[in-house]
């Protein structure tokens, strides 16, 4: 079987619906096909500061989340970035080998530090795409499940295994980043041509899944548009309506264009007033199953345990060979 790795940082709490429509859902198809390894990035999560308490709460948080998406323990390997020590080793190797304008090319570092101030962003955040190198190539990855907008990290970390594979051994597999075209960026509900992301300077485009259903009724109801009146699927002339579509088709499982047939001559109140309740029919099971696995913090700790376990072994085997092949010496 072909090898997916993705994670999730267990910062904001709820995850959005970018989140789980441009990744999770993936991830939850992918591990009936491939040997999946799913993390949550706890050591990325740091790069930006955290509160201790909160980070713990947030990683059960998350792991509750991405159960109630559908990720079976039985059928996928799920665990902790930080109780797998090898991707901070490996991490530490592939530092070594990237250049430091390679890494300064890096778009959503740029963002971020913006946003944060130059003189506030961190090392740890600098360096978080080449940690990221080393979350894959640890589990040789075929195929890396994300979003858009982390396809230059996917793309640097085939860049990472080529150059270590010429310089000492065929050693990593190259990954190739998987990604769903018609998912690959939800866009804000207030901003239609921004990612919706947990960052967004106001939250009244920002869809979260643990939120009341109620509020993000309301978001769906009060989505930016455009002045015309025809539903039609037109990323570039109409982007608000065609996020909206984006959103219900893949909930539903309905095509575009029998959605744009079903609504047409109706008005986008009728389309989003539709979608506000396709969401709270989908959102309500969902945040009940994770309150259900929160409820029981000891089963949820356990299954991480045996998830680092099976994790630990394959990370342990690539990091291994690694250390020889760069030429460190054995500890007897
Ligand atoms: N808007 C989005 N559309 C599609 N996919 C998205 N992802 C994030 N936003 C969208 C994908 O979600 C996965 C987990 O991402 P993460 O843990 O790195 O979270 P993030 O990217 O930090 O989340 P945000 O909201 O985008 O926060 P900021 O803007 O602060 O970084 C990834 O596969 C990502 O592609």
């Amino acid at each position: 079987r072909p090898r997916v790795l993705s994670g999730i940082q267990p910062t904001a709490g709820s995850f959005h619906l970018g989140n789980y429509l441009g990744a999770v859902r993936q991830w939850v198809a992918l591990q009936e096909t491939h040997d999946a390894f799913y993390m949550l990035a706890d050591l990325h999560a740091i790069t930006v500061p955290q509160d201790p308490a909160e980070l713990r709460a947030n990683s059960r948080l998350a792991a509750a989340q991405l159960l109630a998406a559908g990720l079976d323990p039985e059928r996928c390997t799920l665990f902790v970035q930080s109780h797998v020590p090898e991707h901070a080793q490996l991490g530490w190797v592939m530092n070594c080998l990237t250049g430091f304008g390679e890494a300064s090319r890096m778009t959503q570092f740029k963002d971020k530090s913006a946003r944060h101030g130059a003189d506030r962003a961190t090392v740890g955040l600098f360096t978080y795409p080449i940690l990221q190198v080393a979350d894959i190539l640890l589990y040789q990855a075929d195929a890396v499940p994300v979003g858009e907008d982390q396809r230059q990290h996917v793309e640097l970390t085939r860049d990472l295994a080529e150059r270590f594979n010429a310089r000492y051994a065929p050693t990593f597999t190259v990954p190739g980043a998987h990604i769903v075209k018609e998912t690959a960026k939800i866009y804000d509900l207030q901003d239609p041509t921004a990612k919706m992301s947990k960052s967004a300077a106001s939250p009244k485009g920002l869809v979260n899944l643990l939120d009341e259903p109620k509020t993000s009724a309301k978001k769906f109801k009060s989505a930016v548009t455009d002045t015309d009146t025809v539903i039609r699927y037109d990323p570039e002339g109409k982007p608000g309506v065609s996020n909206l579509l984006t959103v219900y088709s893949t909930l539903t499982g309905t095509g575009i264009a029998e959605l744009e047939a079903q609504y047409e001559g109706k008005g986008y109140g009728a389309l989003k007033t539709d979608l506000a309740e396709v969401f709270v029919e989908w959102v309500t099971p969902f945040r009940d199953r994770t309150q259900e696995y929160l409820g029981d913090p000891e089963t949820l700790d356990s299954l991480l345990a045996k998830g680092a376990e099976k994790a630990r072994a394959v990370a342990a085997e690539t990091l291994a060979t690694v250390y020889d092949r760069v030429g460190f010496l054995p500890a007897k």
